[in-house]
């Protein structure tokens, strides 16, 4: 067996999460990360049929969450109460490697949560993400979760209409409709942990990669670990730029025309219902 601390996806995933944290979107415990993984890549790493203890999922009624779209898949996800500030120091404490069960019904842990731990609290909102992206996008890989300053701090002062939010990020800087040309979806406030969330934010990711958690933090997913931080950075970078000229005169701005033009020349489709 290889050593795990030296496979691609454990380092990468372990960079992300360091980045995150120095960039302030992931004080105390507070984000989280599950990205697929095949049973190829981990392989040389683990034995896939040594479980080393069966995980229940917290938070959900077992009659409105269902995983079996997901048995026997495999998962590299952070841990409940775990800081982003630690994992790339000490992974194996604070991530885990799990298998969705065949029957749906829980996590079989095959590395990782050596303290006792188990994945995040928002885990049945990432498996529900999960299967909604994976509906949409059959590469589609990684849920991540955080609570980037300028998206949260823009949810206490715009609008949380989904298509009013995406017009002020796209003008914030002319390559966010290229970036996330569907634009980004916006939940009200609700109750994290629950499926109640998991199933609203599963429903707004068929439309879209990134989930806005009103006074919260953000959904994003992708393709890649790469993939689905740029989104989050681009979006955030985009919210900055809204917070430090919201209290000022706007002079100039990226009108509709333009944004169109922008769409047209990257051969992106906006979201419908947002330009004129
Ligand atoms: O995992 O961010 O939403 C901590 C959180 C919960
Ligand atoms: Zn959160």
């Amino acid at each position: 067996m290889k050593k795990i601390n030296e496979a691609p996806f454990l380092k990468s995933f372990c960079d992300t999460a360091d980045n995150m944290y120095r960039l302030g979107w992931d004080e105390r415990n507070g984000g989280n990360i599950s990205m697929l993984l095949d049973e190829s890549e981990v392989k040389d790493y683990l034995d896939t049929e040594r479980v080393i203890r069966r995980i229940p999922f917290m938070g959900v009624k077992a009659a409105s969450f269902d995983a079996s779209a997901l048995a026997g898949k495999i998962f590299l996800v952070t841990g409940t109460g775990k800081y982003f500030k630690n994992v790339k120091e000490d992974p194996e404490n604070n991530l885990g490697i799990v298998r969705i069960a065949l029957d749906g019904s829980c996590a079989e842990l095959l590395w990782g949560f050596k303290d006792g731990g188990r994945p995040t609290s928002e885990f049945p909102a990432h498996m529900m993400t999960h299967i909604a992206r994976l509906a949409a996008d059959k590469d589609h890989r990684v849920v991540m979760h955080s609570h980037p300053t300028n998206l949260l701090a823009m949810t206490y002062v715009h609008s949380l209409d989904s298509d009013a939010f995406t017009h002020t990020l796209w003008q914030m800087s002319t390559e966010c409709i290229v970036v996330f040309p569907e634009g980004v979806e916006v939940l009200p406030w609700m109750l994290c942990g629950t499926d109640e969330i998991g199933a609203a934010t599963a429903e707004k990711a068929r439309a879209a990669r990134l989930v806005v958690w009103a006074m919260h933090g953000i959904y994003g997913t992708g393709k890649t670990l790469d993939e689905t931080f740029g989104l989050i950075e681009t979006a955030e970078k985009a919210a900055q730029i809204y917070m430090l000229t919201a209290h000022l005169p706007r002079v100039n701005t990226i009108n509709d025309a333009e944004l169109r033009s922008l769409a047209e020349f990257f051969g992106v489709p906006p979201r419908k219902g947002v330009l004129d």
